[in-house]
């Protein structure tokens, strides 16, 4: 992605211009195909080779891999499903499902968000055109499944779910975590922390809602992570980076605490009037800023509640889609990245459910 300019502004002295489109069918020219050849070996084998009629002779008799799309086993993406959590080390990356929703303090739903967004995620191909990209191809995947919360306690949850990602952090097996709702980013982050020994990690927080406060309706609620993830000193405060907050569910006591720490807030319009580029710009030099690694949660209502109506509080006014995608994708490329988490997705409606895989 990096590697070339895209949208170089027309020059009669360089006539090579090229599209981001033409520069996406040069590097899909460049991806192997070995992956695929392997599931298509595999799937022959396992699965049976096809019935006579079938012409395409890749087609097992049992549906095994990627195809049809409708078919299987819904892991993320068709990811082996690793049922032995003490060999995830053997995988450059780990989707693991957090089926919280006990933090909830409106809609709750987020304990089925893993499910659903598995379940979307066999709508997606490994390839990606613009980014070049095939999963399949350069890196290995497993889904380990979920952590086994407790729906009536929040802090057994919470201990649960640090062990769990400690677990897999530890392993360095890269971590992909499903919510649940938002109150598991303090326990995602403290499990990545009790490996860091003296080192820092920088947040970096898409969401709508500070949540910074200490407690809400007396218990660390899915308000709440951020004041408990930035009081442990592996996650300094001053790496904390909250994009697309705003509107008219921000609590007040959580707003203090981000004037108190000062934390870095961009709104919807500080990062549409800066431009996309500034904002990732922003983001990136106050979270790594004295840190070694970053940490990603990406709330699914930082996004206009049009597009995503299934989450747990929706607010209008949010990022578009693609502001969302493009500031991921360029924050990814410029960072360490330790963790990434997608919270709040309550599977009820569609359109959340088909971004949320991305
Ligand atoms: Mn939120």
């Amino acid at each position: 992605m990096t590697d070339q300019p895209t949208f170089q502004s027309p020059d009669e002295s360089s006539p090579a211009i090229k599209s981001e489109a033409e520069y996406a069918l040069e590097k899909e020219a460049r991806l192997p195909m070995t992956g695929w050849q392997q599931e298509v070996d595999q799937g022959l084998e396992f699965g049976l080779e096809a019935a006579a009629s079938i012409r395409d002779r890749s087609i097992p008799t049992f549906s095994r891999g990627e195809l049809p799309h409708y078919a299987g086993i819904t892991t993320f993406m068709k990811a082996p499903y690793l049922e032995d959590v003490r060999k995830v080390g053997n995988y450059d990356v780990a989707i693991v499902g957090v089926p919280h929703d006990s933090g909830t303090t409106y809609r709750p739903g987020t304990r089925f968000g893993p499910q659903g967004i598995r379940r979307i995620s066999a709508l997606y191909t490994p390839y990606n055109f613009e980014l070049g990209v095939d999963l399949r191809e350069q890196i290995t995947m497993c889904d380990v499944g979920d952590i086994f919360t407790i729906p009536a306690n929040n802090e057994k949850s919470f201990d649960q779910i640090s062990k769990g990602i400690a677990h897999v952090f530890s392993s360095g097996a890269f971590p992909i975590i499903l919510g649940g709702d938002h109150s598991i980013g303090f326990p995602t982050v403290r499990g990545v922390c009790r490996h860091l020994g003296d080192k820092k990690v920088g947040i970096i927080h898409f969401d709508r809602h500070v949540d910074t406060q200490e407690t809400d309706l007396d218990e660390r609620m899915h308000t709440c992570p951020w004041f408990h993830a930035t009081n442990m000193a592996n996650a300094p405060a001053k790496n904390l980076v909250q994009l697309g907050i705003g509107g008219w569910q921000v609590p007040r006591p959580g707003v203090k605490v981000c004037r108190e720490r000062a934390t870095n807030i961009l709104t919807v319009t500080d990062i549409t009037e800066m431009g996309l580029d500034a904002a990732v710009d922003f983001a990136v030099e106050r979270a790594t800023d004295g840190t070694d690694c970053v940490y990603i949660s990406f709330d699914i209502d930082c996004i206009d509640a049009g597009f995503v109506p299934g989450t747990g509080w929706p607010e209008p006014g949010g990022l578009l889609p693609r502001e969302a995608l493009y500031l991921l994708g360029k924050i990814v490329e410029r960072v360490n990245v330790c963790g990434l988490e997608i919270v709040e997705v309550s599977p009820r409606r569609p359109m959340t459910l088909a971004i949320s895989p991305r």
